[in-house]
């Protein structure tokens, strides 16, 4: 006889009040279980980006090391730091860190007459006795650190460069992966809408992403680390450029939004990349580095917002995000200001910290220019890929301040948050080289009022929207020991 009853499902009996009473306590009793288990398997260096990823209610900034301080009230305040003058003047050692007042006097009494030039970078308002000094802290050897190293026109000159002259080729950025970016460069484009030189009609001023819209291949890139040897899983600012991870608030790495065709259509190179060897990071000659596939999906925007979407460069040797290892046989040349900043960097904490490094063996052969919006954050992980691991790493900062986490060798060390601000510079020398760090938060309303619009300056006008929302970090590392970088690599 025919029957509509489902003769494979189970008989469900009805539980009892007691029964279910029972299940809902199991249940909950799994809860706090699986709570406990996640709360005690985070690292230190975990919680401490959480802290700083919170939104509401936002983090605690004055937990951050301040090292712009009045000087009493930082080793008051932070016994583990120490403080060192630093071994010659940065505008002693070069110009380009902006004349301090009491050098631009000395150098127009020197000429027996007050240059023009001299009297422009004169910035009387600015505390150059703040650079003067080295700091250094207790829990992070090798950590040097030096505030406001740069001057207000110093800074943004350097700026400038990070926005229209480093941007663009033979550098290579983020947007390279997915775009077809002109040599002329993105900010070129977005300059000559700005100044009125063309109009958003004009459709050149549009860039055009590289995969076809037909093509089922491209889906999103993925910057997936999770074969990173650091077990980074991290670099938020590395994905696409329409990426959406970073404005999770949770912490964490959330992925990349994904379109309904890349779930069958993956590019296996991204799980099929060129293996790390253990302790090294080249790779094998002849083995290709494989890249990320380009995305059908990201948008075509006006050359403002596109400019928005970069989220780094490299300079010199260029790096391959995928493998973390660098392309030995793509170097583009790198800008001789930047040379001499990390150079005169180096002279001028030579025999400071215990990990000194000789200035004379300083050569800048590979940088990251990390461009970072509001809500960006670059997770924990550690630079390793550098042949040469005791030359130190030099990094500024300029626009708007961020939390900076120092750990230490692995993640189980507690950071330390740092406030870096605009014109800072910081060093990482010996153990401190290979210590975890990132930034989790750039802090908002912070852009100090020199790098924002001016009527007297309306020349800065362009740089000062962009910072408006912004942040650039620019570092600067020796890959080879020294006189190792071959003629044809040099
Ligand atoms: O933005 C910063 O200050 C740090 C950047 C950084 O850690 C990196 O590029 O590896």
């Amino acid at each position: 006889m025919a029957s509509n009853a489902d003769s494979t499902k189970p008989l469900q009996k009805p539980i009892s009040n007691r029964q279910r009473k029972q299940l809902e306590r199991q249940a909950e009793r799994n809860r706090e279980l699986a709570a406990q288990r996640q709360a005690t398997t985070r690292t230190p260096f975990r919680e401490a980006e959480l802290a700083f990823l919170a939104r509401l209610p936002p983090p605690d900034y004055s937990k951050a090391l301040n090292f712009r301080l009045p000087r009493e009230e930082l080793l008051q305040k932070n016994p583990k730091v120490k403080i060192v003058p630093i071994t010659k003047k940065l505008d002693q050692i070069s110009p380009l860190f902006g004349l301090r007042s009491d050098t631009a006097t000395a150098t127009a009494a020197a000429a027996g007459t007050v240059n023009e030039r001299v009297e422009e970078v004169v910035e009387n308002e600015w505390d150059s006795s703040l650079s003067e000094y080295a700091y250094m802290h207790d829990d992070h050897p090798g950590l040097i650190y030096i505030p406001a190293g740069f001057t207000p026109s110093a800074q943004k000159e350097l700026i400038r460069n990070c926005l229209a002259k480093y941007s663009r080729h033979p550098n290579k950025s983020n947007l390279d992966t997915h775009y077809i970016v002109p040599d002329e460069g993105v900010w070129q484009l977005h300059e000559k809408v700005f100044k009125g030189e063309t109009t958003l009609e004009d459709p050149s001023v549009f860039v055009q992403k590289r995969a076809k819209v037909d093509d089922q291949a491209a889906g999103y890139g993925s910057d997936d680390d999770s074969d990173d040897e650091d077990n980074n899983n991290s670099k938020d600012k590395h994905g696409p450029p329409d990426a959406k991870k970073h404005k999770e608030s949770n912490g964490q790495a959330a992925p990349a939004p994904k379109s309904a065709t890349e779930a069958v259509s993956k590019p296996s190179s991204i799980r099929t990349l060129v293996p790390i060897i253990a302790g090294s990071p080249t790779v094998p000659d002849g083995v290709p580095k494989a890249d990320l596939g380009p995305s059908a999906t990201v948008p075509i925007l006006p050359p403002s917002q596109l400019f928005r979407k970069m989220r780094w460069i490299t300079l010199g040797y260029q790096y391959h995000w995928p493998s973390k290892t660098y392309h030995f046989d793509q170097n583009a040349p790198f800008p001789s200001e930047l040379c001499e900043l990390s150079k005169g960097v180096v002279e001028a904490i030579e025999g400071i910290g215990g990990y000194s490094y000789p200035s004379k063996d300083f050569v800048a052969e590979a940088g990251v220019i990390n461009y970072y919006q509001l809500k960006d954050r670059l997770m924990g992980h550690v630079d390793r890929s550098e042949l040469n691991k005791t030359a130190p790493l030099v990094s500024f900062s300029f626009g708007h301040s961020c939390i900076y986490l120092l750990g230490g060798p692995d993640r189980e060390t507690a950071p330390t948050p740092i406030l870096l601000q605009s014109g800072d510079i910081l060093v990482m020398t010996g153990p401190c080289r290979a210590a975890f760090h990132g930034v989790p938060r750039i802090i908002e309303d912070t852009l100090p009022s020199y790098l924002q619009k001016h009527e007297q300056e309306p020349g800065w006008d362009i740089c000062a929207d962009y910072l408006a929302e912004a942040r650039i970090n620019l570092n600067i590392r020796q890959v080879f020991p020294p006189g190792q970088a071959t003629p044809s690599q040099a």
